[in-house]
């Protein structure tokens, strides 16, 4: 069984590399991951990094790891096999381009995969949207938004996945949707503030 409460697994972004070897993880108490979460590229880190945040604020074990369904394929398809065995709940996939990676994760696995499109290099991201969005009838991959949102909304909507299971992740989207609400609320009147 898995905590549903414990400390996390993280990664520094310096660390990103592909292949499977676990030793590019940091482990903080060798909790076993909950929450996965690929990306296509390094260059993909600084819009993944919210994802990443919002999984350390819940405090969900997590792993995270660049590979790529062009790039990197045997690896890629060898990650989403072991992936349900090796004690994942949720899988977090974001690429750019010809955005493949979510789906060639989906196709491997049975458990649930938020597929993140990047803004990238051209198009402004309709090109990832599209590459990850439109999959084949069978297969799903729960698309979120372009860039930075998707990526923060990939990391709230995989907790509140896992809540299902595991009611303190439930309750800690509760709270931060209350914090996010006060926030706003704090703001008032937008003429007298600075
Ligand atoms: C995709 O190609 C990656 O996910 C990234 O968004 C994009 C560009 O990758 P780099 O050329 O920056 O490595 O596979």
């Amino acid at each position: 069984m898995h905590s549903a409460n414990g400390p996390r697994q993280t990664i520094d972004a310096e660390d990103l590399t592909g292949g499977l070897c676990p030793s590019n993880l940091r482990s903080m108490d060798n909790q076993t991951p909950l929450v996965g979460v690929v990306m296509g590229s390094k260059s993909d880190w600084e819009t993944m990094r919210r994802a990443v945040e919002i999984l350390e604020r819940f405090e969900i074990p997590h792993e995270v790891r660049v590979m790529s369904a062009h790039r990197t394929p045997e690896v890629t398809l060898e990650w989403a096999s072991s992936a349900e065995e090796r004690g994942l709940e949720v899988i977090i996939a974001a690429a750019g381009g010809a955005a493949h990676l979510a789906g060639v994760v989906a196709s491997k696995t049975v458990l649930p995969v938020l597929g993140v499109p990047m803004q990238a290099w051209s198009l402004d991201g309709l090109d990832s949207l599209l590459s990850t969005v439109q999959m084949p009838g069978g297969i799903p991959v729960g698309t979120l938004a372009i860039g930075k949102a998707g990526a923060t909304n990939a990391g709230i909507l995989a907790a509140q996945i896992l809540g299902v299971k595991h009611p303190a992740y439930r309750e800690a989207v509760r709270a931060y949707r209350k914090e996010r609400a006060d926030a706003v609320l704090a703001e008032g009147d937008p003429r007298t503030s600075d």
